[in-house]
This record gives C-alpha cells, sequence and structure tokens, in this order.
C-alpha cells in the first residue's frame, strides 16, 4: 500500500495560524516567492524589489480562506499606490449606483454620514458628496487620497483600524454606514476591524463591502485573484463566522457582477436587523459546492497549472511563428500569471496601460515594459493578452478597430482561449 502522504507530509510551512480565530490553516495552492502585484519599478530599481511566499490555505476551524504569508501593509499601501479605481467606465458606474442605492436606503436620516473605507481616488464617495451627504473616506494611499481631495471629497490619509474609528466617532460622531470595496479583504487585523465599526456604527448603522467571492474564483478559475494584497477570499459562511465573533451578524448577501464576480455583504449588529433569505441559501449553495473543504480547493491547483502551461505553450508557438503579441492591462492579478508562469519580455514583449503611474515602468518580477495604450495601434500587434479579463466589454469596446484590422485578442481564463 502507498504511504499516507498527504497527513504525514505536512511540513511546518505548509500550515499557519488563522489570523481570525487561531486555527489551522492548511494549504491548498503555492504559487512560490512572488513580487508584490502593484509594485511598478523602474529599471534601475528592478533590483531592490521586494518578494514574499504566495501560499493559500483553508483555515480546518472557521473555514476562512486566507495567505500563508502576510505582507506588512506600508509596503503596499504608501503615497505611490498605482490604482485608481476611476480607471474604468464600468466601475464608475458601478459606484455611481451603489452610491445612489445608499443614498435611497441608508442615508435617509436628517444628517446622516456615511465612512468609506479605501476609498481610493473618491470614485464612490465624490456622488455621496455630490448628494450634500455628510462623508469620510479613509485611505492610507497618499497618492489616490490627494486625487479625491481635489474633486472635494473628505479623506483621512491613514489606515481604518479601530484606533482611527476612535478618532473619527470622536471628531464627527457616530455613521449610518461604513463601506468599502475591494478593501476588506486586504486587511488581515479584522478584528480591529470589526471593533472599530462597532465603536463608530450608530445603533442600527450597517457595515457593508463587496470583495472577490471564492464561489466565483473557483467556478471560472480565475486564480490570479490570489495575489499580496487579496489576503482574504471570503465565502457567506466565513464572513458570518468573523462578524459573529465579534457581535455582528450577516444579514444579506448579494453577488455582483464586477471584477470577475463577487458578494456585497451586509453585516448589522446581532438582533438589530432581520436577516435576508439570501443568506442561508447562499451558504446553504457553498456547502454543496464543498467550498469549505481542502480536497474542493485542492483541486483548483490541477487548473492553474493547466492554464499558465497552456498559456506559455500559445505564446511559444506564436513565437516560432514570428506573430507579435502584447499583453493589456497591467492588472495587480497579473504579476501572479506572469511570475508563476514563468512569462518574461521574451514571450511577451511589452503590456499596455492606461494608467500613468504604471506606464514606463516595469512589470513586477517579469520586468516586462508598460506602455501607454495609447500607443496600442502604432502598430498593433497580431495577438493581444488580456490580462484585464474582468473589463473585457468595456476594453473590446475601446480598442474595437484592434479586432476590426484582425488582431486576435488572449484570454486565459476559465482556460486559454484566442477569441
Ligand atoms: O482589489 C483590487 C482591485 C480593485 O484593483 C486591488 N487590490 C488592485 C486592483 O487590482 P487590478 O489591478 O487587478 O484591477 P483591475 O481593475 O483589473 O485593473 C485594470 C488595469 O487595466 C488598470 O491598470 C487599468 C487598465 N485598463 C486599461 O488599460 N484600459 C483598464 C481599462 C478599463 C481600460 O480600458
Ligand atoms: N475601493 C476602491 C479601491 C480598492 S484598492 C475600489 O474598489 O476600486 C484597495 C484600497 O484599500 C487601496 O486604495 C488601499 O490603499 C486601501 N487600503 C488598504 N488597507 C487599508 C486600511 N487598513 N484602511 C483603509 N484603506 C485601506
Ligand atoms: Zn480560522
Amino acid at each position: 500500500m502507498e504511504p499516507d502522504v498527504s497527513k504525514s507530509d505536512v511540513s511546518k510551512s505548509d500550515v499557519s495560524k488563522c489570523r481570525v480565530c487561531a486555527g489551522e490553516v492548511r494549504k491548498f495552492f503555492d504559487f512560490g516567492t512572488q513580487p508584490l502585484s502593484d509594485a511598478f519599478l523602474t529599471e534601475r530599481e528592478a533590483d531592490q524589489a521586494f518578494h514574499f511566499r504566495l501560499a493559500v490555505g483553508l483555515c480546518t476551524a472557521c473555514t476562512m480562506v486566507q495567505l500563508l504569508e502576510e505582507v506588512p501593509r506600508e509596503r503596499m499601501f504608501h503615497h505611490d499606490y498605482p490604482y485608481h479605481s476611476s480607471g474604468s467606465r464600468h466601475m464608475r458606474e458601478h459606484f455611481a449606483q451603489t452610491a445612489r442605492e445608499l443614498l435611497a436606503t441608508e442615508l435617509t436620516g436628517p444628517d446622516p454620514f456615511c465612512v468609506e473605507i479605501g476609498s481610493n481616488d473618491g470614485v464612490m464617495l465624490g456622488v455621496i458628496k455630490d448628494a450634500g451627504v455628510r462623508h469620510l473616506g479613509v485611505e492610507p494611499s497618499g497618492g489616490v487620497a490627494e486625487l479625491a481631495r481635489k474633486d472635494g471629497v473628505r479623506v483621512r490619509t491613514d489606515f481604518f483600524e479601530e484606533s482611527t474609528a476612535r478618532l473619527i466617532a470622536a471628531e464627527d460622531g457616530p455613521a449610518d454606514v461604513v463601506y468599502a470595496a475591494n478593501t476588506i479583504c486586504h486587511i488581515p487585523y479584522l478584528d480591529s476591524i470589526l471593533r472599530g465599526v462597532d465603536i463608530l456604527l450608530r445603533p442600527g448603522g450597517v457595515f457593508v463591502f463587496e470583495d472577490p467571492y471564492l464561489g466565483d474564483i473557483a467556478e471560472r478559475n480565475t486564480f490570479d485573484q490570489i495575489y499580496d494584497e487579496h489576503f482574504y477570499l471570503f465565502t457567506a459562511r466565513s464572513v458570518r463566522g468573523v462578524a459573529r465573533r465579534f457581535g455582528f451578524e450577516l444579514v444579506d448577501v448579494r453577488r455582483l457582477p464586477v471584477h470577475g464576480g463577487e458578494v456585497r455583504y451586509t453585516l448589522a449588529r446581532q438582533g438589530e436587523r432581520e436577516v435576508s433569505p439570501a443568506v442561508p441559501a447562499l451558504i446553504e449553495e457553498e456547502a454543496g459546492r464543498g467550498l469549505a473543504e481542502l480536497e474542493t480547493l485542492e483541486k483548483l491547483g490541477q487548473g492553474i497549472d493547466r492554464i499558465c502551461a497552456d498559456l506559455v505553450a500559445l505564446l511559444e508557438d506564436l513565437r516560432r511563428q514570428g506573430r507579435s503579441v502584447a499583453g493589456y492591462g497591467a492588472t495587480a492579478k497579473s504579476a501572479t500569471v506572469t511570475n508563476y508562469a514563468g512569462i518574461g519580455p521574451e514571450l511577451l514583449p511589452c503590456v499596455y496601460d492606461t494608467t500613468p503611474a504604471k506606464i514606463g515602468r516595469l512589470m513586477p518580477g517579469s520586468g516586462i515594459p508598460i506602455r501607454a495604450a495609447g500607443e496600442f495601434s502604432r502598430p498593433y500587434p497580431d495577438y493581444a493578452v488580456l490580462f484585464a479579463w474582468n473589463h473585457t466589454d468595456e476594453i473590446l469596446a475601446r480598442e474595437a478597430e484592434f479586432a476590426a484590422q484582425g488582431g486576435k485578442w488572449i484570454v486565459y481564463v476559465p482556460e486559454v482561449r484566442v477569441l
């Protein structure tokens, strides 16, 4: 009989301590050493890149999926953090719609107050401001915070945590809503966050946040959602678990068609609001799919390796045929793909992007140069790898001329395909 290595072979580094419950986190995939996904360095700085071990696991006690190693927050979120939320029309519309909903449902009292954690360039709070409603963004990345201020949005350049919440509550009073998009999953210290929200929320107020959903990541194998900043991959079950530890209840969930599939979670203090039937329904669906089982998650690994091998094989084949290829969208996600698959400038000579802070710099780790999206047509490559696959409709419309003159898009999730 074969020895059961799956149990006996668990070395120390394949487990870590859960950031939520101190239980045992068991690894299900290891990307090895990786650079920071949003560190777009110049050629001169490239040899100073910070690296860490990107591995992801499941807490066998509370089911929270999380990274095994944490990157110090100041290394990721600082004055030069390059991501601008307003860079996509689809996302601008999404956040305008979100603001309108919060205004209509939660910010209806005599002098409502809305706090956003991770307000970035003010894409959501700008709409709250235009409605004349009191608001405050909490955003540690000084550059994007400054962009929001230029738009008249009130921002505190700071990390949100318990102590920040105390200061805000003292200066501005209680909040009706604390909102966050694509930020709570970036924060390992959820204990401090939830204690802070408890300090800040008025009685009956809500904490609303939306993040990439493990259910969607597993379904379409969007493994590139795993990188330094995405410390947690949430499910309704794991969010309900952490909420209850701090006196909150998960009262609503809604699936969102952004960034490849997210869930918007609404938390209220226990007993303050009725729980929507959508919550037990989603938790039941997750159980049916085995999303809290190590075996289910381990299977994703085969898909990751297949996608990376197929992508490299396609790029090598195109190079042999003498076809030109470029990347489109210098996303944080693409760092995981290029570095795990081993794709460098020899297979992909450049990546096009609209973000001023990324243009003229290098893709993290792979060293692929980034060019302005405006130069994509000078001349068009024969093929373009769509790293910003979450903005497919928007980019295919913006770059309609590329396909019209014979250019071909390559996507890699859920599988490598030429469109
Ligand atoms: O969670 C996060 C999300 C919200 O944003 C952060 N941790 C970091 C960042 O992740 P990302 O870089 O993977 O996000 P996006 O939205 O997929 O990035 C799109 C990139 O593509 C940006 O660099 C802008 C660029 N872009 C472009 O060149 N042309 C985007 C659009 C829509 C375009 O038309
Ligand atoms: N909400 C925006 C930005 C997401 S990017 C959107 O959905 O597009 C993640 C943001 O979270 C960055 O702007 C980063 O600076 C911010 N962030 C990271 N840790 C934070 C913390 N502890 N408190 C507040 N913001 C934080
Ligand atoms: Zn746990």
